[in-house]
């Protein structure tokens, strides 16, 4: 009888037919499988051993130099048509991209092993959940693969029952950027990615598959594939709203999602839960409203800056069972960056030599940790539950310097989807070019849609229609300087303020103002008690400067401009009225 997994062991069997493998290694997941691997990596180097005293099952991980990041400039979109890439994504014709890897695949594992990794993005049991094949030469990718996916077995059972997963196929090649690119097929389900060993162009499963080929899929589908996190907030009432928000990076989505609620909050009986850090599926469910799950099961977060005092979750999470990549390492082998503000110092540098700070930082900046978010102290149960949960609100944010207050509600869904399309974050002086130049970021997709943002903007206008219960939908700025350059909102824990306005929002509890770009709280609005905020800090963080809006909305007409003729009419008009209110 044919198998279920007839599919699979054919792809398998072609791939090692093009990469030529000494061995052929079907991952299960198990512990014993994960020990062989690490006792091997730890032999030829690729893994470090960390102080085990400290920090018990822990490894670090030394990148070559040249691939120490997500390359969008080598990252493609291949579609059969040009314009269904859009102007938002590189594009190559499938079958000048299927050539051109097919050439860099030849023979690329000879005398390697070639893992088969077969993963589920979400909880396993999930019907929002989605599966996908791996297959990489890479022990490094198949270590963090279990951690940031549901690896092994049960994921095979779920192919075989379903028969269908994306493919991905990964070798690290020579590391030669020369010779590196990140490919999709979304119309074919497939991932090709060579040349690099990076967490974003390597662990498949999470920006490659989980957004852009999740993203089409989700198109296709009726759901969303969103870069948000999703955290859950438990008011002293004992009732949990769960929020989705999307940043663009360095903004602090980690943080937000694992935020500690100031004293005052704490002793009220507010709590925060973790649901998701970085990616989050969302579907509308029987009742109408939007249900989310977070299809990853680890995190692979940015190490530096992360402290005791910036994110005392995240710090607690990475105690054990955690793989570095590009971290300093202190004389007694404790991982260390810049930010931990640990006391201790750095005897090593991320690329293995002796610590100078006039030569490099400890840490890369892109340091990552890769950990189980189940160790996260703040890890929500209902991470797990196949149903996802209900969310309650969606934020979009930016880092503005200037102009776009803390806080505002869009009017409606349509309002909200053109908040979203409006995202925009300001270059800082840690990236190289001039700062202040404010980046379109759409919804934090710029770097992760599978498809054309004209097409993506009509999916998420799709979603209002008869018997939806759609998220309210906010738009945040923790990032306003005054005159002196200084942020003037606290941030962190302190977020917590704004969200607690949020849920009287969707509750109907607390008051707003209306204005062209949306719904303002009033300072009375918020809890402000304990903030040491200047009538001038409140005037600009509350306010609403309609000069400045008008040019903003003048800017965003042209960027908008950039995705026509797909851009969705009702999109158009929406900006057409607030335009227009704006005077
Ligand atoms: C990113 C990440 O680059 O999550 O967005 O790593
Ligand atoms: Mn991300």
């Amino acid at each position: 009888m044919p198998s279920r997994l007839d599919a699979l062991n054919r792809w398998v069997d072609d791939v090692a037919r093009l990469t030529r493998p000494a061995a052929i290694h079907w991952c299960d997941g198990s512990d014993a499988e994960h020990a062989a691997l690490i006792a091997r990596m730890e032999a030829d180097g690729t893994l470090v051993r960390l102080n085990q005293a400290t920090h018990p099952g822990s490894w670090l991980h030394r990148s070559h130099p040249d691939d120490v990041a997500r390359v969008e400039h080598l990252t493609f979109v291949c579609t059969t048509e040009r314009e269904d890439a859009g102007p938002n994504n590189h594009w190559m014709a499938p079958a000048e991209a299927h050539a051109k890897m097919d050439a860099l695949f030849d023979g690329c594992m000879q005398g390697r092993t070639m893992y088969v990794i077969p993963y589920c993005m979400g909880p396993i049991d999930s019907p929002l959940s989605r599966c996908g094949v791996e297959i990489t030469d890479s022990p490094y990718v198949v270590v963090n693969m279990r951690i940031m996916t549901r690896m092994g077995a049960p994921a095979l059972a779920r192919i075989e029952r379903e028969d269908r997963f994306v493919k991905g196929l990964h070798s690290t090649g020579e590391l030669d950027p020369a010779r590196r690119f990140i490919m999709h097929f979304p119309e074919e389900l497939t991932i090709k990615s060579y040349g690099s060993g990076y967490g974003g162009n390597a662990l498949l499963g999470k920006k490659c598959h989980a957004l852009r080929i999740a993203s089409w899929q989700a198109r296709q589908e009726g759901w969303l594939a969103e870069h948000m996190l999703i955290v859950g907030i438990q008011t002293p009432q004992g009732k949990t709203h769960y929020i989705a928000a999307a940043f663009p990076s360095a903004c602090g989505k980690t943080n937000l999602a694992m935020l500690i609620p100031p004293e005052g909050y704490r002793r009220a009986g507010w709590k925060v839960w973790t649901v998701g850090d970085d990616i989050c599926w969302m579907r509308p469910g029987a009742d109408g409203r939007l249900y989310a799950i977070n299809p990853e099961a680890g995190f692979f977060g940015v190490a530096p800056g992360t402290s005791a005092k910036s994110n005392p979750n995240a710090l607690a999470t990475v105690q054990a069972n955690t793989i570095f990549t590009n971290v300093g390492v202190t004389a007694d082998n404790q991982p260390w960056w810049e930010g931990l503000d640990n006391g201790l110092t750095p005897a090593l540098d991320w690329r293995g030599e002796p610590f100078d700070p006039a030569t490099r930082p400890a840490a890369h900046p892109n340091a990552r940790f890769t950990v189980s978010a189940r160790q996260c102290p703040s890890y929500s149960p209902m991470a797990e539950d196949p149903q996802g949960v209900p969310i309650s609100a969606i934020v979009f944010g930016g880092r503005r310097a200037s102009l776009v207050p803390l806080v505002f509600q869009a009017r409606d869904w349509t309002h909200g989807v053109l908040v979203g399309a409006a995202m925009g974050s300001e270059t800082t002086a840690a990236a190289a070019g001039a700062v202040g130049v404010l980046r379109r970021d759409p919804m934090a997709m710029k770097p992760f849609s599978g498809y054309h943002f004209g097409d993506y903007f009509a999916h998420w206008l799709a979603f209002d229609r008869a018997g939806a219960q759609l998220p309210a939908i906010f738009h945040v700025n923790w990032f306003r300087k005054g005159e002196d350059g200084k942020f003037l909102w606290p941030g962190f824990g302190e977020n917590l303020r704004v969200l607690e306005w949020m849920i009287g929002r969707v509750e109907g509890l607390v008051g707003a103002v209306e204005t062209p770009i949306g719904l303002l709280p009033r300072p009375q609005d918020l809890d402000l008690a304990g903030l040491d905020l200047t009538d001038a800090a409140r005037a600009a963080l509350f306010g609403f400067d309609r000069d400045g809006w008008r040019a903003e909305f003048d800017a965003l007409a042209a960027d908008l401009a950039t995705y026509a003729p797909r851009v969705p009419e009702a999109l158009l008009q929406e900006h057409a009225r607030v335009r227009q209110a704006l005077g």
